[in-house]
């Protein structure tokens, strides 16, 4: 079988995950990962691979796994999508995914290149989920109540915030939809925590929610990285009330998100060129192998 040729692009969370779910799938190759500094206290589990700093170093590669904060997702997607490479991310600024789309579709038809965003698990999968609910029942309520659990973009949104050393948010779902946000920070000496508290609850992550900031001593002993989701819809059938529809699961964050983006790069190796968001894609496409043995096994 020819094996996909992947990169990931930043080795924080994500990317350590993305790693092992290269690792343990059986259609991928591990080009190498792009860092912003290739440093000599290289993580153990890279000495294996190359680790460069501009991804032109690798040659040859079909699809670059994008495991860097949102906010930096589109100027990477489009240099790479630019140089003829696939990229697949895990953008999860919902008001702005409409956007990206549109801009990274007009690159990757130009170059000749696919993009599918936003393929973590919310946005990604439970995005699918919401889709296949809305034809079940055309119409109704769904609500996506989100943990208790770590938040990944919301926590890189706050390191990124001046003064902060390390942080963490965690969401907590009040039902209906609504959730709370409670966030630990650590500051850097001097940093004044009013000043870092006001920036966060204005940031665009945080300034729809109850947002309540907390200063700790040593975040790294709160972090659990565990999450989860229960999306539940109550629709209407043709002319038929009341269908009940619920969707659970309890999670590690990064590693569904990993695992997640890994099908996703392998899907986008199967798409014709543009930008694509996963509700858009066959699901089949998602798996490894033969689309005929797929249906034959599940369908
Ligand atoms: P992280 O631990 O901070 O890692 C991000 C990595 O990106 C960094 O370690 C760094 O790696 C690289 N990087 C490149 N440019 C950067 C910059 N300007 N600032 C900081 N780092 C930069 O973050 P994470 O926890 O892996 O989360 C990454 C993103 O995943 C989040 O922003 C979130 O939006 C997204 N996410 C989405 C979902 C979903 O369901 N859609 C779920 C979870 C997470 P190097 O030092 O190696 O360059
Ligand atoms: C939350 C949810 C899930 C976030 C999933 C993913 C992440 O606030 O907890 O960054 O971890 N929006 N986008």
């Amino acid at each position: 079988m020819k094996k996909v040729k992947a990169v990931i692009v930043g080795y924080g969370n994500i990317g350590k995950y993305v790693l092992q779910a290269l690792q343990t799938a059986p259609d991928f190759e591990i080009v190498g990962i792009v860092r912003r500094s290739v440093a000599e206290d290289l993580p153990i589990e890279l000495t294996p691979y190359r680790v460069v700093k501009n991804i032109k170093e690798l040659g040859v590669v079909d699809v670059a796994i994008l495991s860097t904060p949102s906010r930096t997702v589109e100027a990477y997607a489009k240099e790479i999508l630019e140089l003829g490479i696939n990229t697949v991310d895990s953008f999860d600024i919902h008001t702005g995914i409409s956007d990206l789309r549109k801009e990274l579709n007009a690159i990757a038809q130009k170059y000749n290149s696919v993009s599918i965003i936003s393929c973590g698990w919310d946005p990604g999968s439970d995005s699918i989920v919401r889709a296949l609910l809305q034809a079940m029942a055309p119409k109704g309520l769904t609500y996506t109540n989100f943990g208790p659990g770590m938040s990944m973009g919301h926590t890189v949104a706050v390191k990124a915030v001046k003064g902060v050393k390390d942080a963490l948010s965690m969401t907590i779902p009040t039902g209906t939809g609504i959730h709370r946000r409670m966030v630990y920070v650590e500051l850097e000496e001097g940093a004044s925590f009013a000043k870092v508290e006001k920036d966060i609850k204005e940031d665009d992550y945080f300034v729809h929610d109850e947002t309540h900031v907390k200063e700790v001593d040593c975040v790294d002993s709160l972090k659990d990285m565990g999450h989860g989701v229960h999306l539940t819809r109550k629709g209407v059938s043709g002319t038929t009330q009341n269908q009940l529809f619920e969707f659970s699961m309890t999670i590690n964050n990064p590693a569904l998100t990993a695992q997640i983006l890994v099908a996703s790069a392998r899907a986008a190796t199967r798409q014709q060129p543009g930008a694509y968001t996963m509700i858009e894609i066959p699901v089949v496409d998602l798996l490894p192998g033969s689309r005929e043995e797929w249906i034959g096994k599940l369908v």
